[in-house]
Formats: structure tokens, C-alpha cells, sequence
């Protein structure tokens, strides 16, 4: 390869990485609708009744869910109305993101 081939080579590696890396982030940031129905501290899990996780490849349902940070828990109350994204965890399924919808 000459150097202006190896040069067109790495801009286009890092195009295609970049690419790659939004997809991903749009990917990691997607919001599911739901509704809580328990908040439990102690164990810091969640009960929510959630739509289709696209991103999970789930569909509807209601389930518990652990909470990546504690501090999550003090945002909602049982009967909210939720954006979440959730992630699959060491044999458990994680929220690692909470918005409450506002009514
Ligand atoms: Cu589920």
C-alpha cells in the first residue's frame, strides 16, 4: 500500500467506527414505556408494567426488574407513569435509566 491508500484505509476504519459507535448509542439510549407498580428499597428492584423492550427483544408484560443505581427508587412511587431503559444483566434484567412521564 502507499501512504495516501494507508491514509484513505484508517479514514475510512474510523468513519465506519464512528458509525458503528452512534448506532450504538442510539441503540443503549432507547426509552420503553410503563407503568410502576412496586418500589422495593431494601432490595432496590422495581415492578413496573412495561410495553415491548425493543432493544431486550421483549414483549409486554409485568416484571421486576434490579435498579443499576438505588438512587433511581426515590424518583418514583407506585402507579407512575415511567420512561425506562433496561438492560440484560447477570441473570436478571437491570433499569439503567428512569424518567417519570409527567401527567
Ligand atoms: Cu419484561
Amino acid at each position: 500500500m502507499t501512504s495516501t491508500r494507508l491514509t484513505r484505509f484508517f479514514a475510512a476504519l474510523i468513519t465506519g467506527a464512528a458509525l458503528t459507535a452512534g448506532a450504538v448509542a442510539q441503540t443503549n439510549t432507547e426509552l420503553t414505556p410503563g407503568e410502576v407498580r412496586k418500589v422495593d428499597t431494601a432490595a432496590s428492584k422495581l415492578t413496573i408494567k412495561h410495553g415491548d423492550i425493543k432493544n431486550l427483544d421483549m414483549p409486554a408484560m409485568t416484571m421486576v426488574f434490579q435498579v443499576r443505581d438505588p438512587a433511581l427508587l426515590a424518583k418514583v412511587k407506585a402507579g407512575d407513569a415511567v420512561r425506562f431503559h433496561a438492560e440484560r444483566g447477570d441473570g436478571t434484567y437491570i433499569v439503567t435509566s428512569l424518567e417519570v412521564v409527567k401527567k
